[in-house]
This record gives structure tokens, sequence and C-alpha cells, in this order.
């Protein structure tokens, strides 16, 4: 057998026995660069059963310091008084100066990070793209063939991919906070607009009355833009991830919505919709490897680097040639 055979065959098995080592493993593939192992994951990916039970994935987006982590924390304690495996992906944008959020997002996340029922793993920030990818969507695949039913993946959602987190999310959480300037501007607009649950975080104490008055504001933008299907209105709530409140209720809301999207199909047309923007972000990975490890482009970048070390030629001719070398 040869070497690539014997390691998808023990991360199979490892994956099949809801091995999270092995689960690692696979992601640590998946996500990798390097060709090689980008062929031994897609051939253990084509080789997994499709599992059994039907997952959900929740989107949880929102700007940095909005509490994104500390509510995955507070709502997984929900998710897990029921009886389900729960996977948590940290998707970080930024650049790769920014992977000791690692253990940032570890530390925001105690009781979930100690509890063995959980599965917690931060994406690298310097995939091809930044942000969400084709690959937060193998990771996502994998998670389940490992048996997680319930995928938080949270992420500031601005990577510079066409890919964003409603890309893989069959419901997307917004959370934000109020008293931060000019509020309704603050947001990308294109995140509210796919939006299914908009909640104000940090709604306790002393900020109550500014949040309360904050939800107003985005419930009449909501009222007033008719951006979602009248059959699924946006839901909006308060809550508190350090102390809890509103927590339960929102997990009831996000269960109630995804019953019905399950019930209309909209559930299953959104994940078809998803599968092509999918196979456009992984078309876009798989050549901009190939390019990259292409001898010609090699050869015709060498070329254009001494052209342009004697002063010859434009950039973007320079560029046409290069990418005419690899077309050829
Ligand atoms: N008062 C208050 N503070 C909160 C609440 N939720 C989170 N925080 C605090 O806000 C800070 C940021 O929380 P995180 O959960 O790390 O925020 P995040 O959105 O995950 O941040 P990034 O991962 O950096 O994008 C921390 O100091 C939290 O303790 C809340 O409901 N109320
Ligand atoms: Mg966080």
């Amino acid at each position: 057998m040869k070497i690539a055979d014997s390691i998808i065959e023990s991360l199979k098995t490892g994956i099949l026995n809801r091995d999270t080592a092995s689960l690692a493993r696979a992601i640590t593939l998946a996500e990798s660069r390097r060709s090689d192992h980008q062929t031994i994951f897609r051939e253990l990916a084509k080789q997994l059963p499709i599992p059994v039970n039907p997952s959900i994935r929740i989107g949880i987006t929102g700007l940095p310091g909005a509490g994104k982590s500390t509510f995955i924390e507070a709502i997984g304690q929900e998710i897990l008084k029921e009886d389900r495996r729960l996977a948590v992906l940290t998707v970080d944008p930024s650049s790769p100066l920014h992977k000791g959020s690692i253990l940032g997002d570890k530390t925001r996340m105690p009781l979930l990070a100690a509890d063995t029922r959980v599965f917690i793993r931060p994406s690298p920030s310097s995939g091809f793209l930044g942000g969400i990818t084709s690959t937060t969507y193998d990771v996502i695949q994998l998670c389940e063939a490992t048996g997680f039913d319930t995928i938080l993946i949270e992420s500031v959602g601005i990577g510079q991919s066409e890919m964003t987190i409603a890309s893989v999310s069959d419901l997307l959480v917004l959370l934000l906070i109020s008293g931060a300037g000019d509020e309704l501007q603050g947001i990308k607009s294109g995140i509210l607009e796919v939006a299914d649950l908009v909640a104000i975080n940090k709604a306790e104490g002393e900020h109550r009355m500014a949040a309360e008055s904050t939800l107003q504001e985005y419930q009449q933008a909501f009222g007033l833009r008719s951006m979602m299907s009248p059959a699924y209105p946006r839901i909006t709530a308060l809550c508190s991830a350090l102390t809890g409140d509103g927590i339960s209720e929102i997990w009831v809301q996000i269960k109630s919505r995804l019953e019905k999207l399950q019930q209309s199909n909209a559930f299953q047309t959104r994940r078809a919709e998803q599968q092509l923007v999918l196979l456009e972000d992984a078309t876009r990975k798989q050549l901009d490897l190939a390019f990259k490890e292409s001898p010609s482009v090699q050869q015709a970048l060498k070329k254009a680097k001494e052209a342009l070390e004697k002063g010859e030629g434009t950039i973007p001719d320079l560029a046409s040639e290069i990418v005419a070398s690899f077309l050829k």
C-alpha cells in the first residue's frame, strides 16, 4: 500500500470512529497549500460517507469585540443541553499576524474548550484569499463526517474573498453593540442584508436602555428596506453574552427559524445555491495553486524580473506575458 493510501485509510477509520485527533489531522491536510496534501485530502473527502444525522450550520458574525466568542460560549451551553455534538470553527480573515487569536478564542470559551463533546478549531487566517473560503466548507464537512451535527462558525466576515460567512451558514446571526458612533453606518450593509437574526449584545446593566434604542433603530431600518423574503422576516433580539440574558430565547428562535426553513425547502435551496459559490471559490483556489506551481510561470516571472531590473517593458505587458506562459 502506498503511504498516501495508508494515511487516507487511517484518517478515514479515525473520522468514522469520531476520533477528533484524526479530524484535526484531516483539517490540517485540507488547509495545506501543498498540492500533495490537497491530493490526499481530496481522496479522503471522496471516501467519506455522507453523515446520517442532518447537520445545522450557524454563522456568527459581527465586528471585532462585538462578543462573538462569548456568545458562542453562552449559546453553546444551551446547545449542549440537547444531546448535540458541537463543533466551533473560528475563521480570522485578517493577516497571518493574527494567528495568536487562537489562544484568545479558547480563553473566551473556557467551558466549551474544556468539554469533551465540543471540538473547537481556529482556521488559519493565511488562507488563499483570507476569511471564509471553500476550505471552510471542507472543514465543516469533515466535522460533520466525524459526527458533529451542530456547527458554529465565527467570523468577522470581512475577508477579501467573494465568499462570506453566509456562503457556509444555514442561518446567520449578526451581533451588534450599541453606542458605536453612527450605528447604522458602522456595519457593512452587505452583512445586514444576509443576516437572519440580528442581536444587540452587551444589553445588560447601564447599557440596557441604549441597546433597546439601537434595537429599535434597526427594526425601523428593516421595516423600511424589505430586504428579505416576507415569509422569513428577520429576527431581532437583545442579549448579554456575558450574563447569559436572552441567550436561551435566541436559541429557541434559531431552532424555530431553521425548522421553518426546512419545512419549506428553503433550507435545501440555500445549500444548493451555496454550492455554486463554493465551486467558484474552489476553482479559483485550484487555479491559484496551479499558477504558483507552474514551472513556465516561474520561468516567465524570472524573465520579467530581469526585464524590470533593466527597465524594459511595462508591468501590464510583463504580466500578460506571464499569464500567456501559463495558458500555453
Ligand atoms: N459587558 C459585556 N461584555 C461582553 C459581552 N459579550 C462579550 N463581552 C466582552 O467583550 C469583549 C470581546 O468579546 P469577544 O467574545 O472576544 O468578542 P469577539 O466578537 O469574539 O471578538 P473577536 O474574536 O476579536 O472578533 C470581551 O472582553 C468580552 O468579555 C456582553 O454581553 N456584555
Ligand atoms: Mg472571537
